[in-house]
C-alpha cells in the first residue's frame, strides 16, 4: 500500500444523502452485514443497519481529518480519562453531520419510526458523573472547533450498575451495554501492546555507575484497540474515540486443558479480561483497590506506547514532541502515565533522565476536578513497588530531584518540603498521584474561577509557591449539541424563528435573545415549549413508575450523584418541613410543586444509600396524604443515565444546585438546565459563582454561606445544635424524620443520618436550612408572577451560551496545548 498512489486508486463511492438511496443502504446493511431478511428484522436490527449507514458517511471524513493532521504536522491532543460517559450516539452522530431529515424519511419509507429505534440504543455510561460526561462533551467539542485529538480510555465491558429500587432502597444489578454488540466501533487487532506487571529491574551497567535499567515484569496482558469515530458539529472533523480492552497473552493453557484441569486452564485469561470488565462505582472518592491501580496502569502504559508509536513514524525524535503533543490527564487516574513516559523514554528508547524529564514535562498537563481531602488518590508504597517496581524507582528519582530544588533554590522549610513531597510520610507511606501529576505537569487547571483558587489556598499551596506559574482556570463547559439541539427541539425551533442560526455555530449568538425577554408574546411561546417538556416527563414519570404528577405544578429538579456535599438532604428535610406548612396552613396559597429526585449512591456509600432511601420513604408518605391535596409530589426516578437527563433537563423549572459552598469544583448539570431555560435555585459554589455573573443577580435565586464561611465555621466549631433550637420549622423537620414518622416499620432508620447533623453538620445541613427556606419561598413568589418568571427563564438561556464546551476547549487550545 505504502508505494502505492493513493490518488491513483479507486475511491469509494460518494455517499449519497438521498433518502431513497440511504433506505436502499438500510436495507443493505440488514441483508449483508447483518444477514436478516426485511420480514423478520426485530427493531434492533433497524437500529444496527441504521447506524452502519450513518457510520458509513462519518468514515471519509474521519480518514480526511487524520490526514490532514498528518500533512500538516499539526499538534495532536491526546485527552486520558478512565472515564467517558457518553450516552447514546447515533442522533447526536445524524444530527452534526445534518442528515436528521434524510434519515428519518428514508426510514419511514421503511415502516420504521426513527425515534423508537433511537430509543432502543443502550445508553453507553463508561463513566460516573460529571468528569465522565465532561469528558464526552470535550471529545464533541474537540471535533467541532477542529482539533486534531484522540480520547484514550478504557472499554469496559460492564458500566456503571444499573439501579433498581427495592422497597425504595437501591440494588445494584450489572450494565450490559454490548450485548447486542457495539456497531460504531472498529477493533483493531494491530494496534495492540503488551502491558507488564510486578517482577523486578535490572540495572545494566554496574552497581557503581548504572547505564540503564530493565524492567522484568513477572506477568504480561495485552492492550487491544477498540475505535469509536466522533463526529463534530456539520461534519467539521472527526476524532477518535480510543478504547483499550485487556486480552490475555495465551488464551488457553493447552496442556493444562488436555491434562483435565479445564479451569486452571482458563484462570490466566480470565484474570487478564476481568481487567476491563467493569468500571468502578465510585465518583469523587477513590477506589483504593489494587484491580483500580491496575486499570490506571493498563490504560497509560498502552495509551502512552500508541502516543509514542505514532510520534516517531512521523518525526525522528522525541525532542519535538512537547511540540507536537499534548497529554492532558482527567484528573490523576491516568498520572502514572508521568512515569511510564519517563520509563519508556530512559529505558526502551535511552534518553538521559534530565532530558526526558523536559519532554515528559513539556508534555503533560493535569486537570484537578476535587478538593475533597478523602478524593485525592495516594497507593501503599509497598504495593506499587510490588505492582510496578521500576514506576516506584522514578517515582523516588523525581521526588529527590523536586525536594533538593526545593530545599537548596527555594529555601522551603519542613513542614511545606513534607507537604510536596510525592510521599505521604503520616502513617502507612503513601504515593500522592496529585502531586506526582501535579510535578509532572506544565499547566494544572481547575475547572471553575472559585475552585481554581481554592485549589491555590489548600491542597496545591506549597506546590503553587513553588511553581506559581502552573495553576489555571479552565471553567468547565457543555455541548449545546447535546444539551440544547438534540434534547430540546422545540426551544431550538423557537430561538431558530426568533435569532435565526448563528447561535447554531456559536452559542455566545444567543445574548441576540435577550431583548425577547420584555415581549410577551415570546415569553408565552417560551413557556408553552416547556410545557411540553414537562408534559413529555411526566408521561416518562407515569409509564416507568405509574405516578401521576400534573405538569402545571412547579417542576423542581435535583439530578447528580448522590452524595452528602451535594445535600439531597438539606432538600428533602425542606421538603419536610414544607410538607408540615401546607398542613398547618392550609389557608395559604401555596405554590403546586413536583421534587424529582434521581441519582446513583456508590455502593459502598452507605449514607447516601440511606438518603435514598429517605427521598423514597418521604415521597410515599408525602404522595399518599390527602391533607397536602396535590400541592406537593416527590418523586425519585431510579436508573438515572444521560438519555433520563435528556428528558428531565428540558422540562425543569427549578434547578437545585446546593452543594456545600467550597465543595463542588465546578458542577455541569447546573449548566444544562439554565441554558435549558430553568431557574436556579443554588449557594455559591463551583460554577455557579460564574452563572450569577453571567446570567445576573436578577435571574438566580443564590443563598447560604460562602466558602469562606464554610471555612471559618469549621475551624472555629459551629453549633449546629443551637442553630436547630433557634428554627421551629427545622427542629420539627428533623425529629420527625428521626423519629420514624417516615419509616414506621423501622422508627430508627434515620435517626443516625440526623444525629450527624445535631453533632457535628459538616456538610451545614442545619446551618444554611433557614437561608434555602427562605430562597425557596423567593421562588414561589416568582413563579407567582408567572411574566416574571419567564422573564428570567428567557434571559437564562439567552446568556449561557459562554459555557459552552467550545468556549472550553478554545481555552484549553489556546492557553494549554499551543494547538
Ligand atoms: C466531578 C466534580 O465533582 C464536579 O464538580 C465537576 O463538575 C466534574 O468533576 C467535572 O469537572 C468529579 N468527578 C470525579 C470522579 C472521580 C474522582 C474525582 C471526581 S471530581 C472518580
Amino acid at each position: 500500500m505504502n508505494n502505492l498512489n493513493a490518488a491513483d486508486l479507486p475511491r469509494p463511492a460518494p455517499r449519497s444523502s438521498n433518502p431513497e438511496i440511504m433506505a436502499a443502504e438500510i436495507i443493505e446493511r440488514l441483508t449483508y452485514r447483518i444477514g436478516k431478511d426485511v420480514k423478520v428484522a426485530k427493531p434492533h436490527d433497524w437500529l444496527t443497519a441504521t447506524i452502519l449507514v450513518v457510520r458509513d458517511r462519518i468514515i471519509d471524513k474521519w480518514m480526511e481529518s487524520t490526514r490532514k493532521a498528518y500533512a500538516n504536522n499539526s499538534k495532536r491532543v491526546y485527552y486520558l480519562s478512565l472515564e467517558f460517559l457518553i450516552g447514546r450516539l447515533m442522533r447526536d452522530a445524524i444530527s452534526n453531520i445534518g442528515l436528521m431529515h434524510e434519515i428519518r424519511d428514508a426510514l419511514s419509507s421503511l415502516g420504521v419510526d426513527l425515534d423508537v429505534i433511537a430509543g432502543l440504543e443502550p445508553d453507553a455510561a463508561l463513566g460516573n458523573g460529571g468528569l465522565g460526561r465532561l469528558a464526552a462533551c470535550f471529545m464533541e467539542s474537540m471535533a467541532t472547533v477542529d482539533i486534531p485529538a484522540y480520547g484514550y480510555g478504557i472499554r469496559y465491558v460492564h458500566g456503571l450498575f444499573r439501579q433498581q429500587m427495592a422497597d425504595g432502597w437501591q440494588v445494584e444489578l450489572p450494565e450490559t451495554w454490548l450485548a447486542h454488540g457495539n456497531p460504531w466501533e472498529f477493533e483493531r487487532r494491530e494496534s495492540s501492546y503488551e502491558i507488564g506487571f510486578g517482577g523486578s529491574v535490572e540495572t545494566i551497567g554496574g552497581y557503581e555507575d548504572p547505564q540503564r535499567f530493565v524492567w522484568k515484569p513477572a506477568e504480561r496482558v495485552i492492550a487491544m484497540a477498540y475505535d469509536t469515530p466522533v463526529v463534530g458539529w456539520r461534519g467539521t472533523r472527526v476524532n477518535t474515540l480510543r478504547l483499550w480492552s485487556a486480552q490475555p497473552i495465551d488464551p488457553i493453557l493447552l496442556a493444562a486443558f488436555n491434562a483435565g484441569d479445564h479451569i486452571g486452564a482458563l484462570r490466566e485469561s480470565n484474570k487478564a479480561e476481568s481487567l476491563t470488565r467493569v468500571l468502578y462505582p465510585a465518583d469523587a472518592t477513590p477506589a483504593g483497590q489494587e484491580l483500580r491501580l491496575r486499570q490506571e496502569f493498563f490504560f497509560s502504559s498502552a495509551s502512552l506506547q500508541d502516543i509514542l508509536r505514532r510520534h516517531l513514524q512521523q518525526y525522528p525524535d522525541f525532542t519535538s514532541l512537547p511540540d507536537k503533543v499534548s497529554i492532558q490527564l482527567n484528573d490523576t487516574h491516568p498520572a502514572i502515565s508521568i512515569c511510564e513516559m519517563m520509563r519508556l523514554l530512559c529505558d526502551v528508547h535511552g534518553l538521559e533522565f534530565d532530558d526526558a524529564w523536559k519532554i515528559t514535562q513539556g508534555t503533560f498537563s493535569y486537570t484537578n476536578h476535587t478538593l475533597l481531602p478523602e478524593a485525592l488518590e495516594s497507593w501503599p508504597v509497598p504495593l506499587l513497588e510490588r505492582l510496578l517496581p521500576r514506576h516506584m524507582q522514578i517515582v523516588y528519582a523525581i521526588n529527590a530531584n523536586t525536594l533538593v530544588y526545593a530545599r537548596k533554590e527555594k529555601k522551603m522549610a519542613d513542614q511545606q518540603i513534607r507537604s510536596i513531597s510525592l510521599i505521604d510520610e503520616g502513617g502507612e507511606r503513601r504515593v500522592r498521584m496529585g502531586n506526582l501529576a501535579f510535578i509532572g505537569s506544565h499547566s494544572i487547571n481547575g475547572v471553575s474561577a472559585l475552585h481554581t483558587e481554592l485549589m491555590k489556598e489548600t491542597v496545591f499551596a506549597d506546590l503553587h509557591g513553588l511553581y506559581p506559574d502552573r495553576i489555571n482556570n479552565k471553567t468547565n463547559g457543555i455541548t449545546p449539541r447535546r444539551w440544547l439541539m438534540q434534547c430540546n427541539p422545540g426551544l431550538t425551533g423557537l430561538v431558530r424563528e426568533a435569532i435565526g442560526d448563528d447561535f447554531l455555530d456559536d452559542a455566545e449568538k444567543l445574548t441576540a435573545l435577550d431583548r425577547f425577554a420584555d415581549d410577551a408574546g415570546f415569553r408565552e411561546k417560551f413557556a408553552e415549549v416547556k410545557r411540553l417538556n414537562k408534559v413529555r416527563l411526566a408521561n416518562t414519570v407515569a409509564q416507568r413508575m405509574g405516578i401521576r404528577v400534573d405538569p402545571s405544578a412547579m417542576f423542581d429538579i435535583q439530578i447528580k450523584r448522590i452524595h452528602e456535599y451535594k445535600r439531597q438532604l438539606l432538600n428533602l428535610v425542606e421538603t419536610v418541613a414544607l410538607y408540615d406548612q401546607i398542613r398547618s396552613h392550609p389557608e395559604l396559597e401555596w405554590v403546586p410543586r413536583v421534587k424529582f429526585f434521581a441519582g446513583k449512591a456508590a455502593p459502598s456509600y452507605h449514607n447516601a444509600k440511606l438518603i435514598i432511601k429517605l427521598a423514597n420513604d418521604i415521597a410515599r408518605v408525602i404522595n399518599n396524604d390527602p391533607a397536602v391535596r396535590g400541592l406537593l409530589k416527590v418523586v425519585f426516578i431510579p436508573n438515572y443515565n444521560v438519555s433520563l437527563a435528556e428528558i428531565m433537563v428540558p422540562a425543569a423549572d427549578l434547578s437545585e444546585q446546593i452543594s456545600t459552598a467550597g465543595m463542588e469544583a465546578s458542577g455541569t448539570g447546573n449548566m444544562k438546565f439554565a441554558l435549558n431555560g430553568a431557574l436556579t435555585i443554588g449557594t455559591l459554589d463551583g460554577a455557579n459563582v460564574e452563572m450569577l455573573e453571567h446570567v445576573g443577580a436578577d435571574n438566580i435565586v443564590i443563598f447560604g454561606m460562602t466558602a469562606e464561611e464554610v471555612a471559618k465555621a469549621r475551624a472555629e466549631g459551629h453549633n449546629p445544635r443551637a442553630i436547630i433550637e433557634q428554627s421551629a420549622e427545622l427542629s420539627q423537620a428533623l425529629s420527625s424524620i428521626a423519629s420514624g414518622v417516615f419509616s414506621p416499620d423501622d422508627r430508627s432508620r434515620f435517626a443516625g443520618l440526623i444525629d450527624g447533623i445535631y453533632n457535628s453538620d459538616w456538610f451545614m445541613v442545619a446551618a444554611d436550612f433557614d437561608a434555602y427556606a427562605d430562597a425557596q419561598r423567593k421562588v414561589d413568589a416568582i413563579w407567582s408572577d408567572q411574566d416574571s418568571w419567564n422573564t428570567k427563564t428567557v434571559r437564562n438561556t439567552a446568556r449561557m451560551g459562554w459555557f459552552s464546551s467550545d468556549r472550553t476547549i478554545r481555552q484549553y487550545a489556546t492557553e494549554i496545548w499551543r494547538a
